[in-house]
């Protein structure tokens, strides 16, 4: 094969810009690398295993339902990150409290290990979310609280895996986002999506409209705007919304669009999870030249305060984002 670039390699390449580094962010990607696998040859043939689809029978934090491949893919990735013994704790969307790992690693992960999982036996994309922090107490001690409780902002490096119609791995260590197609043929990601971003112009909006009179005024009235005939401006916008957040911002990352979790009368700070699903995908969204804001306020400023807090949510395309934040702030 010619000018192909594996992960693998763009790794190692990667580290090479920083001379006497350690190697052991290195073995962290590598480590999620290796979980995305074997998760993704699961997935693949999820229909087949009456063990791993349906529910597991248990609930998470939030009184969710767990899926088997919820559950299978948490400790996929628990077990990877463990191995290297380069990550001193993980939180997961899926366990109630932080797992402390080595007290001699120096980096922390908050990950959902399967993003979407009501799709998982419905053959619809899933994807899973990782987000990787250096810790703030020192290397050698039992990793607290306080290393999790960090601002997005403090983000070493973000990504995503979408087990899609192919399954590729997208990450960012803060210089651009790169996107990498996973070839099952020689069982490697290879670099399919250099430098990605989002087209200078959105036209798609993605959102669960069943919380349409759930919603505030202001984010009502941006959905009657993004459907409203205007053609100087490409309205009305495309609706598309998968239900699988990682698969929605994938495809508005590459097309152009806006995604959105608002608050609702329900659920008065959204459904997703700051630490596992909004700040990593923010980090991606500001290095493909997007945003992401809680309607007021970037994500990625937000201290958290829990582990598993929610924020309504708002990525894409940073017009659309303005846009829509211009509606709350007037309308509410
Ligand atoms: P999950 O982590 O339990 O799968 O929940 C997160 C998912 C997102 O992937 C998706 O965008 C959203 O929940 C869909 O929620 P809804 O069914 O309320 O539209
Ligand atoms: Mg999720």
């Amino acid at each position: 094969m010619e000018n192909v670039k594996t992960l693998g390699e763009f790794i190692i390449d990667k580290q090479q810009d920083f001379p006497g580094s350690s190697g052991e962010f290195s073995k962290l990607l590598s480590a999620i690398r290796l979980a995305s696998k074997i998760v993704s040859n699961q997935v693949n043939k999820a229909g087949l295993l009456s063990h791993i689809v349906g529910a597991a029978g248990s609930d998470n934090i939030q009184g969710e339902a767990q899926q088997k491949l919820d559950v299978y893919a948490n400790n996929q990735f628990i077990k990877a990150l463990t191995a290297r013994k380069v990550v001193c704790g993980i939180a997961s969307e899926e366990n109630d409290e932080f797992i402390p790992v080595d007290n001699d690693g120096s980096y922390i992960v908050a990950m959902d290990p399967l993003d979407g999982s009501s799709n998982i036996d419905v053959n619809v994309s899933i994807g899973t979310i990782f987000s990787v922090y250096k810790r703030l107490s020192p290397v050698g001690t039992p990793v607290t609280e306080a290393d999790f409780l960090q601002k997005g902002t403090a983000q070493l490096a973000a990504g995503y895996v979408i087990y899609g119609s192919s399954t590729m791995l997208v990450y960012t260590t803060g210089n651009g986002v790169n996107g990498f197609t996973f070839d099952p043929g020689i069982g490697v990601f290879v670099l399919s999506h250099p430098n990605m971003s989002f087209p200078s112009r959105g036209k798609i909006y993605s959102m669960n409209e069943g919380n349409f009179y759930r919603s505030s005024k202001g984010v009502q009235e941006y959905i009657r705007y993004a459907q409203t005939i205007d053609e100087a401006t490409n309205r009305p916008y495309t609706g598309r919304y998968i239900g699988s957040l990682v698969a929605d911002f994938h495809r508005n990352i590459i097309k152009g669009g806006i995604y959105m979790y608002p608050a609702t009368d329900a659920a008065p700070n959204g459904k997703l999870r700051l630490m596992y699903e909004c700040n990593p995908l923010a980090f991606l969204a500001e290095q493909a030249g997007g945003k992401a804001s809680d309607g007021i306020k970037r994500i990625m400023e937000i201290i958290p305060t829990e582990l598993h807090q929610r924020a309504p949510y708002f990525v894409g395309n940073t017009d659309m984002v303005d846009t829509l934040e211009a509606f709350i702030a007037s309308k509410g």
